[in-house]
């Protein structure tokens, strides 16, 4: 499609779709007309991979998640369907800024963090591999909550509000709708029961078609709305029961208004569980009703149907898909649940005791009371079946979702090797040696679509001129790109494109935030959730002594770095909140310190999101990955940081593990305790104090956020972090804390030698081609879906 044709295109959508002519078009029109003009060049294949799907009768990959974290859709569909350069000139063409237009359109927070994230990835894999596939989720009407920060630095909540503005992208489909029922009772029917719920909400769906690298291939989406069902309220409010005539339209209206924002905790929430339920018995319904609109025989839906639960968020897939077959189509029981099993797969992202769902069986009996006896049959056939068992899947009076995913599903992945070994060491060590061979390691990956030529266009332009076209969908061919490093020339390049991000970077956090940032110096950041065991706290104590180093000291050779943070915390969870509010006043008072300025600045933009990590991540030199070893089940910015260029100060956690072996361990900074280390220096009772008396500098930071340097000379202020340093610590920051800062003065020589930073920056980028999404959904494929590529 020419400049022209798309120009064409775009006017027409103007006037026929949002009922403007150009004179009078906004932004908000601009982008929209913009948005269906793509919208239909994305529509073409969508088709085309659904009709090949059916008529090869091919099996169908199902993922199932309670997020997708997509961000924008806007500039990434226009790159996949290869209109970049025509949308460019065309917008333009019409009197419009392209970046502005592209900036136009709100970013679909539609998750907390890594776990949505990666099923955002994993779609736009699957779509470029011809993977036939259905996301499968909750159109929350609000999604992960807007940031700020109130003028002392404390966290401050809003609600986000994405869908303000009519989404472009999505169709709303009113013809797939199911009834999903909550409460009420179970009655027996001969061998199988009957469940009369006592209120029921629709879900309908809305689709919103992924497209693949190159516009060969386009899945949906398919996010369910929740909605009162008309029908029963009129037989209500007739009966007189007003008050219970309202109540389906209340309980309609919450369930999916806002996403959970929490992120590795669970939330042992009535309005969590019927959520979760919500969303999956509506996907099973749809799934159901495509295999029988294709086959008749449900003993095969194993060889058509291969369902991904993203976590325990949709575990209850086992027992409804178990009534379904059973209750519902007559299987006998033993046999839909092996069906069942045959068709599920669960993957584990993280080991925190408090982020492993368990429900109390009294909730779980009252709002799902048919899938609580069917939880208690299936325990009691695995306990018969393996006599020799301890663990159950309902103990002491609550239903533990991650074994009742694991007895349900055919095979059990963690996301990064060290992970997967404590997966099976740890949590899942009875179920593993019962049974050996469920659980597989499917290491996570990243889009190089978005996280590399989308965020990053200089480098993929470079990549692009170094070793041809075609790495975008082969990233592994990233290692030919090894042989140029050697050249000055392409060092130089390599290096010019960075320090070019980072001016891009510099400015933007100059208008966005008046804080003056030196773009030659060393851009060192860390954006996630915030969390004790990811451990900002680790970040801003060494921070507080380098400050004071600086000060003492000035001219030992400094790198001058630029300190940056993101990442929003849980608002129930005080601990991350005060860590936060710690920084931001650290913050305050080292950027008011002049005799430091040049050396050290900390800046924390507020709001992290998908879009803010596409502006850091390319600008960034290094990369934070400091999380107590054995708690970070993988990561996935870690990789995204290494594509683009930075170098990483790490521990032995998650994939870092697997990051630190491609690019070779003289090129990572590696600190800390392994996670073993971790677990025996929990043994000493008093291992913080210790490391407190050994560290002078750990000791002064600590003692100057106590003295209210940082508070206003408020000395309780930040009690509860530097308290539950001194005594508990339970991710051991202190006794990492001198091992961390000494790779920092690592990081702060290699810093000086230019030349070779620029080398091993570019052996990063060179060498973590692995990490590619595309090849972490190849692996579920072979491995736990059993379904081949169709393009
Ligand atoms: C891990 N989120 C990362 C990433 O595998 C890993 C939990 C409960 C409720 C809501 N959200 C969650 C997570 O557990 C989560 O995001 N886990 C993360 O999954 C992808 O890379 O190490 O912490």
């Amino acid at each position: 499609m020419s400049a022209t044709e798309l120009r064409d295109a775009i006017l027409k959508h103007l006037e026929y779709s949002q009922g403007k002519d150009l004179a009078h078009a906004s932004l908000y029109d601009m982008r929209m007309a913009l948005t269906l003009a793509i919208r239909d060049k994305v529509i073409e294949p969508w088709f085309r991979a659904t009709r090949a799907t059916y008529a090869a009768q091919s099996k169908r990959v199902y993922y199932l998640s309670m997020e997708f974290l997509i961000g924008r859709l806007l500039e990434d569909a226009i790159m996949n369907v290869g209109l970049t350069e025509s949308a460019r000139e065309a917008v333009l063409g019409l009197g419009f800024d392209f970046e502005a237009v592209l900036n136009d359109e709100p970013d679909a927070a539609l998750g907390n963090g890594g776990l949505g994230r990666l099923a955002a990835c994993f779609l736009d894999s699957m779509s470029t591999l011809g993977c036939p596939a259905y996301g499968y989720g909750i159109r929350y009407e609000h999604g992960l909550f807007r940031q700020s920060f109130g003028p002392d630095g404390r966290q401050i909540e809003t609600a986000e509000d994405w869908l303000r503005q009519s989404h472009g992208w999505e169709f709303e489909r009113p013809e797939a709708a199911f009834r999903i029922g909550f409460g009420g009772t179970v009655a027996e029917s001969g061998r199988s029961a009957v469940w009369t719920p006592e209120s029921a909400v629709m879900a309908k769906a809305y689709d919103t078609p992924i497209v693949g690298w190159q516009g060969k291939w386009a899945n949906t989406l398919r996010l369910w709305g929740a909605e009162p069902l008309r029908a029963f309220d009129l037989n209500a409010f007739n009966k007189g029961d007003f008050t219970g005539a309202a109540a389906p339209e209340a309980l309609a209206r919450t369930i999916s208004r806002v996403l959970y924002p929490d992120d590795t905790t669970a939330q042992g929430k009535e309005l969590r569980l019927k959520q979760e339920f919500f969303f999956t018995a509506a996907s099973l319904r749809d799934i159901l009703r495509r295999f029988a609109s294709e086959h008749s025989d449900l003993s095969a839906l194993s060889s058509r149907v291969a369902i991904q639960m993203n976590d325990t968020h949709p575990a209850i897939a086992g027992p409804e898909l178990v009534r379904l077959l059973h209750d519902e189509r007559g299987m006998e029981f033993d046999k839909a649940v092996e069906t069942a099993r045959a068709c599920l797969g669960y993957t584990n992202h993280t080991l925190m005791p408090e982020a492993l769902e368990r429900w109390p069986e009294t909730l779980m009996a009252q709002v799902l009371p048919r899938h609580m006896q069917i939880i208690e049959r299936i325990d009691a056939g695995h306990a018969r079946q393996y006599p020799s068992r301890t663990v159950s899947i309902v103990e002491n009076g609550e239903v533990k979702m991650g074994e009742l995913s694991f007895i349900m599903a055919n095979k059990v992945n963690g996301v990064s090797a060290l992970h997967t070994e404590l997966v099976k060491d740890t949590v899942f060590a009875e179920l593993h040696a019962l049974h050996p061979d469920r659980i597989v390691n499917e290491t996570n990956g990243v889009t190089p679509r978005r996280w590399v030529k989308g965020a990053n266009p200089g480098l993929a332009g470079l990549i692009t001129e170094t070793i041809g076209e075609g790495w975008e969908d082969h990233l592994e061919r990233l290692v030919e790109l090894e042989p140029a490093i050697g050249d000055q020339g392409f060092r130089d390049r390599f290096a010019a494109i960075k320090a070019e991000n980072k001016v891009a970077l510099a400015n933007w956090i100059g208008t966005e935030m008046g804080i003056p940032v030196n773009p030659d110096a060393m851009f060192d950041v860390q954006i996630k959730r915030f969390h004790e065991y990811k451990r900002q706290h680790l970040n801003i104590l060494e921070t507080i002594a380098l400050w004071q180093e600086i000060r003492a000291n000035p001219d030992a050779g400094w790198a001058p770095r630029v300190k940056i943070f993101g990442g929003k915390a849980a608002p129930g969870y005080v601990m991350a909140k005060e860590i936060i509010h710690l920084i931001n006043n650290v913050a305050r008072i080292i950027n008011a310190d002049k005799t430091t300025r040049e050396l050290l600045t900390v800046v924390y933009p507020p709001n992290y999101n998908v879009t803010m990590a596409e502006r850091l991540i390319p600008a960034s030199d290094l990369s934070e990955q400091i999380s107590t070893a054995g708690k970070e089940a993988s990561g996935t910015g870690n990789m995204k940081f290494s594509l683009n260029g930075a170098l990483t100060i790490g521990t032995l956690d998650g994939a870092n593990v697997e990051i630190r072996d491609l690019v070779g361990a003289e090129n990572f900074f590696l600190f800390g305790m392994t996670a073993d280390e971790v677990v025996e220096c929990r043994k000493t009772p008093d291992h913080a104090a210790r490391a407190i008396a050994q560290s002078k500098r750990l000791k002064a930071a600590i003692e100057m956020i106590e003295s209210g340097a940082f508070s206003h000379g408020d000395k309780a202020m930040y009690r509860g972090v530097t308290q539950n340093l001194r005594t508990h610590d339970y991710f051991t920051v202190c006794a990492d804390f001198d091992s961390y800062w000494d790779a920092q003065r690592r990081v702060d020589r290699a810093w000086f030698q230019r030349d070779d930073w620029t080398r091993i920056a570019a052996l990063n980028t060179a060498r973590t081609g692995w990490f590619s999404s595309d090849r972490t959904i190849k692996g579920y494929m072979a491995d736990i879906w059993k379904v081949a590529p169709m393009i």
